[in-house]
């Protein structure tokens, strides 16, 4: 009894934590305080119309039920004028104060910000790519923000359509291949936000997530500083083996080369996640993926390497551990 309990109580604080994750009512941004403000008028309203409708529909009901003596048709009715210029005024009335309030919800997340931070989101089958034009630097798979900067978000796509979402801190929006879509807001709160495909793209279309880390200001202009360096070689026998194996599809610049097929790989040490945020970044889930990727993501277009010795795959994985910068701990932030 005790034991069930405690399980059930377990599985409320997953759900919960799971909720959490994907709460658009989390304020943890601009554009989703101005959902969360939106939320309780529309409740409101359809709570007070259900009790209206419901409240009128039980009543008439009870009302007037057949009786026994019941043995002639009851009076006929044909229309109340009053009654009819109320429903329709009141309607009215709510659908105004809703338009209201949404126009000015939607005016405020959609004004442009003078000064915003620029980043080019592309989607891929079956990742992300995270590119700051003005700061020269890429990343994939986990994108950085600074706390309390307004962003401006360009979306695109290099193969089929998807969606990016991130419910903790704002709506949708398609990623859309040949075209641009826009969408901005200001992170208010740090932590580790979960990302989504949110349109359904291809078999790994439920495995294709993100991260957004976002962190105080003064770190994410550290982070930009660190960045700027060249990737530190953490273990040469390693940079051979990925040179050999990995740099046609893979940078490690940490900028935007010409033609890319797979994740900038050049901050990967710093990383919380493996596989475009499917897996906890460990070096067992590490050495996994690089043997046989489809394994854990089906679909993926990244080839396995069953090949490599366990030396080499060893020195690989610690070169890759290595390219990161110091002093950022993304693994420290709250979770939403
Ligand atoms: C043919 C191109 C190609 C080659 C060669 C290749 N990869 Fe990949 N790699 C990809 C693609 C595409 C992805 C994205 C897969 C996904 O998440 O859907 C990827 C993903 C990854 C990831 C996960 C990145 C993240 O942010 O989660 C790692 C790590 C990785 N590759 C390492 C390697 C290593 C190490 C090698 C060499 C041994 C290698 N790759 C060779 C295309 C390639
Ligand atoms: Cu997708």
């Amino acid at each position: 009894m005790r034991r069930a309990a405690l399980a059930l109580a377990f599985l409320g604080m997953a759900l919960a934590q799971e909720g959490h994750r994907v709460a658009i009512t989390h304020p943890g941004g601009s554009y989703n305080q101005e959902v969360a403000f939106l939320w309780p008028w529309v409740y409101f309203f359809s709570f007070v119309i259900f009790l209206v409708v419901a409240g009128s529909l039980a009543y008439v009901t009870w009302k007037f039920r057949a009786r026994p003596d019941d043995t002639a048709e009851p009076p006929q009715i044909h229309g109340n004028e009053r009654l009819e210029v109320l429903w329709t005024l009141i309607p009215i009335f709510i659908v105004l104060v809703l338009f209201g309030l949404t126009a000015k919800a939607l005016i405020q997340v959609n004004r442009p910000i003078p000064g915003a931070l620029k980043v080019e989101v592309t989607g891929y089958q079956f990742w992300w790519d995270f590119h700051y034009p003005e700061l020269g630097l890429r990343n994939s798979n986990e994108l950085i923000l600074p706390l309390g900067v307004p962003v401006e978000f360009t979306i695109t796509s290099k193969d089929v359509i998807h969606s990016f979402w991130v419910p903790g801190l704002a709506g949708k929006r398609d990623a859309i291949p040949g075209q641009k879509t826009l969408i901005r807001f200001t992170p208010k709160e740090p932590g580790n936000y979960y990302g989504f495909c949110a349109e359904l793209c291809g078999p790994s279309h439920a495995r294709m997530l993100f991260r957004v880390l976002v962190v105080p200001k003064e770190a994410f202009g550290r982070f930009v500083e660190e960045a700027k360096a060249p990737p530190p070689v953490a273990d040469a026998r390693g940079r051979q083996v990925f040179q050999q194996n990995c740099a046609a599809c893979h940078g490690v610049a940490r900028s935007v080369p010409p033609a890319v097929i797979g994740p900038e790989l050049g901050l990967f040490g710093n990383r919380t996640s493996l596989g475009a945020g499917i897996v906890d970044h460990t070096p067992e889930n590490l050495k996994a993926w690089i043997k046989n990727p489809a394994g854990m993501k089906p679909g993926v277009k990244m080839p396995g390497f069953p090949q490599l010795s366990e030396g080499d795959l060893d020195a690989l994985v610690r070169y890759l551990e290595g390219l990161r910068v110091a002093g950022l701990d993304l693994k420290a932030l709250p979770r939403f």
